[in-house]
């Protein structure tokens, strides 16, 4: 008797799923980041194949180096398409790893003074006559980031016979900062909810978390902040820290800690007390014996993060005590287990009427000296809040006999979310780069603690990953997280360089790819720029979720909480002026960058209406008019977008279909959504500025009023 025709259909359609299950199963959705490890062009492979034939751990190797070498085998054999063996025999072409104190290293000619417990060497050398390859590094983490950084080298399709690198990094804490809540939600996350499962963790660990690790120990972070710092006390707790632990535990084989933030009021909410002042001897023993409970569990915790009285978090001042005061009470309650306090410098006041980019340095600046030795300041890129574009942070080089730690936003709150390609590595650059005009040097001098000895030092980012099977919402979205750790690693690294590594790891290390991606990547951020907030303008996005163009927005109960307050547009010009006949906020530089940012005819245009207040007919550097230079800037931002969606084309016979067809539909929202910002933006300065649009500029698509209406009250990642 025939079977049923419904029954033949499924088993058909078992069968087709059985076949395509392989290729649904490697589909290039974006999990595997720039650790694809894809097979290499065949000639280049063969070139390659004989000098990475086995792998000689150290003496008594550790979990680190074990996964060092597991990652090394797993990454050759995607390249090479042949894993090495292990040996305890050397052998051509064996990876040697050798550590500190192994008389094989001279032979070898490594030398390494100066690395510091993280830096390494990779080498091609000889050993007893024997052609290797050397990683040499003084410790075990050494050695990870040093088989990291060779599959990297790999990974961009290079040689090995003449292999002679060193590296280390500067920096000692290069830290991701997690904004994610307790209930999964992630503020300012663009990416899905959170990746700690916090409901079925510690049973459950979910083996995602070894690729978190594995990926941030590809490029040297260290360090994680897992709670958002608005945070909730509850973190604290024995029930939450046994989840901690179980995070700890997973990342610890590849050398990251794990920190918490920590909620100041937390003695109250969770330890009975009735006050949280840190003077109050109550209070910091509770702290003590809390440091003490955590680190009973996780004997390597990093310490605490702390966004103190700001935003509405409470703090020191609510009890009249300095951030000073506050920031040393929870080091002391650290200090004996080697922990740190992360101390943000993040504030502005509800109630302080003065420029809100003067506020985090008059706060600050007078506590120079006065924290302790595990306390590090953490002041984010620029005074006001992760703009597009904004100068540098006026502390970085004002406290001198204070460690400042560098606070960038790797998640794109303001530039665009998930959808936008905003190559960060730029921005963080351009900061890093800067002269503070102060003895210190540049921004990355002052970050490094250059001549102050070895004090604490770090970076950190706020992530932008999520549980979303391409972890940053968007395969160019991952360059970010990429840049943040290469920079955080050495923040002498050229932008392009970095883009270029990463668009050979995550799609081709064949030229015709890797330079329509560094090209799209190297303009981008600045077209984000152009199309949002040109000329130094700031903060003009809708309210609270930060999504599209609001520059009307001048209702809301706080002055600054208002685009209107930063832009300042009316009839005759726009512009905030910082200048000392303005809020002088330009006083807060040292004396040379004071002047030139004091002066607008010293001011670059990129940051001049940030510093001044201008009449629209000012002649920019260009020989243009404000007003013509503010559209024809807007202009260029939309028209880079189209730009970056033709270069993006180019690169279809390098990049599968999958990435490929998400990505170009991404260009397409970006595309919109540039018009949009620079429509609306338009529409709304030329309704103040009472002006006829240049010569040969479009008028915008709709009238003000329509975009005034546009509501988006489901916008991801709210802050709330
Ligand atoms: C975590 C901005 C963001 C907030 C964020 C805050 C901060 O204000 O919009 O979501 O809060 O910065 O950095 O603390």
């Amino acid at each position: 008797m025939a079977r049923p025709i419904i029954t033949r259909v499924r088993r058909l359609l078992i069968a087709m799923a059985v076949l395509l299950l392989p290729a649904a199963a490697s589909a290039e959705d974006g999990f595997r980041l720039w650790l694809r490890y894809a097979p290499l062009a065949e000639a280049e492979a063969a070139a390659i194949r004989p000098a990475l034939t086995a792998i000689m751990l150290p003496p008594e190797p550790g979990p680190v180096a074990a996964v060092a070498a597991a990652e090394l085998e797993r990454g050759l054999a995607g390249m090479v398409g042949r894993a090495p063996i292990r040996t305890t025999r050397l052998q051509a072409g064996t990876i040697l790893m050798l550590r500190e104190g192994d008389p094989r290293l001279r032979e070898a000619g490594v030398d390494l003074r100066g690395l510091g417990d993280e830096g390494f060497v990779l080498r091609s050398a000889s050993v007893g006559s024997v052609p290797v390859t050397v990683i040499g590094a003084r410790t075990e983490q050494g050695l990870l980031y040093g088989s990291f950084g060779l599959l990297r080298h790999l990974g961009q399709g290079r040689a090995i016979d003449v292999l002679d690198l060193r590296s280390a990094p500067k920096v000692r804490l290069r830290v991701l900062n997690h904004w994610d809540n307790l209930d999964g939600h992630v503020e300012r996350g663009y990416a899905g909810d959170s990746l700690w499962d916090w409901w079925l963790l510690p049973d459950w660990r979910d083996p995602r978390l070894t690729d978190y690790a594995r990926a941030n120990a590809s490029i040297g972070i260290n360090g994680t902040v897992l709670n958002n710092v608005n945070a909730s006390a509850e973190i604290l707790t024995p029930r939450y820290l046994e989840k901690v632990a179980a995070i700890a535990d997973m990342l610890r084989p590849y050398g990251i800690k794990v920190y918490l933030s920590a909620r100041f009021s937390a003695p109250i909410e969770i330890g009975g007390l009735q006050s949280a002042d840190p003077v109050d001897p109550a209070v910091g023993r509770w702290w003590a014996q809390t440091a003490n409970r955590i680190y009973a569990r996780i004997p390597d915790f990093g310490g605490f993060l702390v966004k103190a009285n700001s935003e509405g978090q409470p703090g020191p001042g609510d009890y009249g005590r300095s951030h000073a005061e506050g920031a040393n009470m929870l080091a002391r309650a650290l200090a004996p287990h080697g922990g740190v306090v992360m101390w943000r410098a993040f504030v502005y006041s509800e109630t302080d009427a003065a420029d809100r980019a003067k506020q985090a340095y008059a706060e600050f600046q007078p506590l120079d000296g006065r924290f302790d030795d595990n306390v590090i300041v953490q002041v984010k890129n620029g005074a006001i809040d992760f703009q597009p574009r904004e100068p540098f942070h006026p502390l970085f080089g004002a406290m001198p006999q204070t460690p400042l730690m560098l606070e960038l936003q790797i998640t794109k709150e303001y530039l665009g979310f998930a959808t936008h390609i905003a190559y960060l590595g730029t921005l963080f650059e351009e900061v890093l780069d800067t002269d503070t005009g102060h003895p210190a040097g540049t921004v990355a001098d002052v970050v490094a603690g250059s001549g102050q000895g070895d004090r604490l030092t770090g970076i950190a980012g706020v992530a932008n990953i999520g549980d979303d099977r391409d972890w940053s919402g968007s395969t160019f979205n991952q360059a970010n997280w990429y840049a943040f750790g290469r920079l955080a690693w050495d923040a002498a690294l050229p932008a392009d360089e970095i883009a270029r590594e990463w668009a050979a790891q995550t799609f081709s290390p064949r030229a015709e790819a890797i330079a329509p991606v560094t090209d799209i990547l190297m303009m981008s951020r600045e077209a984000v720029v152009d199309y949002m907030t040109p000329l130094g303008l700031a903060h003009l996005m809708a309210t609270d979720h930060h999504y599209g163009p609001g520059p009307w927005v001048g209702d809301l109960a706080r002055p600054e909480w208002n685009p209107t307050y930063y832009h300042r547009a009316d009839r005759e010009g726009i512009g905030f002026d910082r200048s000392v006949t303005g809020s002088n906020a330009v006083s807060q530089y040292a004396p040379a960058v004071a002047r030139r940012f004091g002066d607008p005819a010293t001011t670059p245009d990129n940051l001049l209406l940030w510093f001044h207040h201008l009449p629209w007919d000012h002649r920019l550097s260009t020989g243009e008019t404000l007003w013509a230079g503010l559209i024809a800037r807007y202009d260029r931002g939309v028209a880079r977008v189209a730009e970056m969606d033709r270069l993006w084309s180019r690169t279809r016979p390098f990049v599968d279909a999958e990435r490929h067809a998400k990505t170009a539909t991404f260009l397409d929202i970006q595309a919109n959504e540039a018009r949009w910002w620079r429509d609306a933006s338009v529409a709304y300065f030329q309704s103040v500025s009472e002006l006829p649009l240049p010569p040969g500029a479009a008028p915008p698509a709709h009238n003000l009023d329509h975009y005034k209406s546009l509501t988006f009250p489901h916008a991801p990642g709210r802050g709330d």
